[in-house]
């Protein structure tokens, strides 16, 4: 069970080239978030919500980790505390800075499904909505992301740790989207000190006990830094 569970948004990786959502010439401002992120946009055109992950995909692919995730994953391995890290992003930037038992709650683009049986396995670096999915053949294969209206995952798991970690931080998410939005409420319902790593006052920045602004390569790995040293 973790002691300290950190929330990672789009933000974090905004260093490593990977796009944010709601930041001017963010993702959101090039596509249109019904169409590429909901289950009604992806049945009305899979082609063109392929096209978006796929072009992400290529992305995340040439980006790499920057010293934000890199803290985090030493934060994991050097704490005295158990440390989880969930988060809302698709792309594997944690994991490839070596944070372990990463919990993406919205999923990955490394995930594939099929949307008839359910099957998962490894996406390829370009999914083709023609594909037949490996399982039940049926060409029905999605990215294995949560898109608006679905549920994310690992809920359980995440609720369980907000309801005994003594400290929530929220780092580079703008605090618009739920469930993720709603974790320094239920963290604070449980006892917990809260702090926000931002690079702007986000939509939920009043509900936090401290935030402290600025690009994320410098103020998580200098919190990191402060963490250690007091251990
Ligand atoms: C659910 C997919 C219930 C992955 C995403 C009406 C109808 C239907 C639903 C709703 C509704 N009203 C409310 C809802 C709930 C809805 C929601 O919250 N909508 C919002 C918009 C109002 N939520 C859902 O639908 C969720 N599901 O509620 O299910 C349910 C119940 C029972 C049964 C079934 C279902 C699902 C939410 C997940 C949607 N999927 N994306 C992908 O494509 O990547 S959301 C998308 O936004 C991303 O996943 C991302 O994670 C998420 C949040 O964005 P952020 O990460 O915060 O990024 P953003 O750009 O917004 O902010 C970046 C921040 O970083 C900024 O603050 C910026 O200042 C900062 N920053 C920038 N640079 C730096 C930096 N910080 C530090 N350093 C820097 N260098």
């Amino acid at each position: 069970m973790a002691d300290i569970v950190i929330l990672t948004g789009a933000g974090i990786s905004a260093e490593s080239g990977l796009g944010t959502f709601r930041d001017e010439n963010g993702l959101w401002t090039q596509y249109d978030l019904e169409q590429v992120c909901t289950p009604e946009g992806f049945s009305r055109n899979p082609a063109l919500v392929h096209e978006f992950y796929n072009a992400r995909r290529a992305n995340c692919l040439d980006a790499s980790p920057n010293p934000a995730h890199e803290a985090l994953a030493r934060l994991q391995r050097d704490s005295r505390h158990e440390v989880m890290i969930v988060t809302q992003n698709v792309d594997d930037l944690h994991e490839r800075a070596g944070a372990r038992e990463v919990i993406h709650m919205h999923g990955t683009l490394g995930g594939a499904l099929c949307q008839n049986c359910g099957a998962r396995w490894p996406a390829p670096r370009v999914m083709d909505p023609l594909a037949p999915c490996p399982n039940c053949r049926m060409p029905e294969t999605r990215p294995d992301i949560v898109w608006f209206g679905e549920m994310p995952y690992e809920m359980d798991r995440i609720m369980n740790e907000l309801a005994r970690a003594f400290l929530f931080v929220a780092i580079g998410t703008s605090g618009n989207v739920y469930p993720a939005a709603g974790f320094v409420h239920e963290a604070r319902l449980h006892g917990a000190r809260t702090l926000e790593l931002n690079l702007e006052p986000s939509a939920t920045s009043g509900q936090f006990d401290d935030s402290r602004l600025g690009p994320a390569s410098d103020t998580v790995p200098r919190w990191v830094d402060e963490m250690l040293a007091a251990q």
